[in-house]
């Protein structure tokens, strides 16, 4: 079947005359994200061609928002290529999946060599690398961007994250970092991230460290409100104060706000919402890639975790009354331990986006990537859901040393984890002991008690692993000797006489 006949089928007009191309750049999708950059757009000096597959909404927009404003809107994928200078800057800002797909199919027939299609939409990034590829063939430039910031984001700057064909990056730059957020240095939230999928990856583990933070968040207001007794409006003016020092966040302001927020009755509106968590799997597929690259990226799965076991309530409701466990009492300093559980949060924080940065690290070597790393922060830092001073403290991290092995290693994290690790400690011990679930507060303290541990039980699982299945073991370098050579795979007969260490082969 042709490219048009299957963007026909997909409901894709595609034939229309010909018009004059005054268009800087073309979008297509006219959902709230696409509407919204398109003004955008159009608010930086840009003048931009709008299409969407169904054609009213064109008219809609045109007639209502666009009205005044340097944008053009066309009714089929032929206008709307004829309207647009050349090379053709397009961004699809439509569902991800296959309306990607068909939407490509039906802009090939009318693009010629050099033109560029980007997607902005949330697209796993395998299907960014796969694109990347297939269009490079055709010589069209594809780019893969994570756009984050959302209605808001799209229409005032988004953080905008660019990977796949480089040789479009010149052709896109000044459009890009125009719309972008700005850091409070006056820097564009945006640069070029790396090759293939890479912009769609580095989307994907912002929002599965978005995950990370909102769990973290989370876990402090149920230990404020069930450890410390805590009322949701006494809780509120805590995020407010942590806004002013080293957890200043997007998040935290709106947590913030969330609980000021009153019903008609006076009483906060978050208590009456239903305790079930929703999650549209970006942060799923951060997790499922962590365990494909073997990286601990504990914090991030904890999360996920948690929105599943929050989502299984009727289970909870059931096990709440069969199941028992501490009530919690609190006895001390408050104001201390919301002290301390401030450094908890901040140096959780620091473990989740250590974590996430070794996915990204091992990721740029797995798939062959070359990976703007100081950048990735710095897109991080505006209009993004992240967004952060915390972020400013990491791009001067990579900015210092690029090849950073570890987050931990820079000299202001490794300080910053160090001063917080009493507080952090302390949070993690009395919310066991008073039956208070915090798995990412936890799993942060567990990864880092880990990471800094030189000698791992590893070795008697090693061992297990020997005994049942005859997977072998290597040898710890000092105890080498001719019965176990260092760097080779041995093999025990566990079950010999006397636990007989002599009978071992080893695999050379
Ligand atoms: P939606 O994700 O709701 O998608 C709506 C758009 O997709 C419309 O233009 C619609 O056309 C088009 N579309 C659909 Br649905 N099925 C199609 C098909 N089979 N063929 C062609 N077009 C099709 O819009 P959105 O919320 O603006 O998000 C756009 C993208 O940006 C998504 O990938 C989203 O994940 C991502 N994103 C969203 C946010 C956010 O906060 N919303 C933030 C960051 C990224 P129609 O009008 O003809 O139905």
């Amino acid at each position: 079947m042709s490219n048009q006949a299957v963007a026909r089928l997909a409901g894709i007009n595609v034939g229309s005359p010909a018009p004059h191309p005054s268009a800087d750049f073309g979008l297509i999708g006219l959902a709230v994200m696409g509407q919204n950059l398109i003004l955008n757009g159009a608010d930086k000096g840009f003048t931009v061609c709008a299409y969407n597959r169904t054609t009213s909404k064109v008219d809609r927009f045109l007639d209502n928002e666009a009205k005044g404003k340097s944008i053009v809107g066309a009714h089929s994928v032929e206008e709307f290529c004829a309207k647009l200078k050349k090379p053709r800057r397009i961004m699809l800002l439509v569902m991800a999946g296959k309306p990607v797909d068909d939407f490509i199919d039906a802009l090939l027939p009318h693009l010629e060599k050099g033109d560029i299609i980007i997607d902005g939409g949330n697209s796993h990034f395998p299907d960014s690398n796969r694109r990347t590829k297939a269009l490079a063939e055709k010589g069209i430039s594809f780019v893969g961007s994570g756009v984050s910031g959302g209605e808001e984001g799209a229409r005032y700057g988004p953080s905008l994250m660019p990977g796949g064909n480089e040789a479009a990056w010149p052709h896109i730059k000044d459009i890009f970092q125009s719309i972008a957020a700005k850091s409070d240095d006056g820097e564009p939230c945006c640069d070029w991230v790396g090759d293939e999928g890479a912009g769609h990856f580095i989307k994907m583990v912002h929002n599965g460290i978005e995950y990370g933070d909102m769990q973290l968040i989370c876990e402090a207001y149920d230990i404020m409100k069930r450890g410390l007794g805590m009322p949701v409006s006494e809780i509120a003016e805590v995020f407010a104060q942590w806004n002013n020092g080293v957890l200043d966040s997007f998040l935290i302001e709106i947590t913030r706000d969330v609980l000021r927020y009153n019903d008609d009755d006076g009483t906060p509106l978050v208590e009456k919402i239903l305790d079930q968590a929703g999650q549209k799997g970006t942060g799923k597929w951060t997790a499922i890639n962590s365990l494909d690259l073997g990286m601990p990226v504990t914090l991030i799965g904890e999360a996920v975790f948690a929105r599943c076991l929050s989502a299984i309530k009727p289970d909870r409701i059931r096990a709440s009354k069969l199941l028992g466990g501490p009530t919690p009492k609190f006895t001390g300093d408050k104001q201390a331990f919301i002290k301390d559980l401030e450094q908890a949060l901040y140096a959780s924080k620091i473990i989740s986006y250590a974590q996430g940065f070794m996915l990204i690290q091992e990721a740029a070597k797995e798939y062959g990537w070359k990976l703007n790393k100081p950048s990735i922060a710095l897109m991080w830092r505006g209009g993004c859901i992240i967004r952060s001073v915390f972020l400013k403290d990491i791009t001067n991290a990579y900015r210092t040393n690029p090849n950073l092995e570890n987050l931990l290693f820079d000299g202001f994290f490794n300080k910053a984890i160090h001063n917080a690790q009493d507080g952090w400690r302390n949070v993690v011990s009395k919310v066991a002991l008073w039956g208070i679930p915090a798995p990412a507060f936890s799993t942060a303290l567990s990864f880092y008690d880990g990471y800094r541990t030189e000698s791992l039980p590893a070795n008697l699982l090693q061992a297990q692993r020997d005994y049942f299945g005859a997977h072998t073991f290597r040898i710890k370098p000092e105890y080498a000797n001719n019965n176990f050579p260092e760097g080779k795979d041995i093999h025990v007969n566990w079950t010999g006489r006397g636990g007989n260490v002599s009978a071992s082969t080893y695999i050379a």
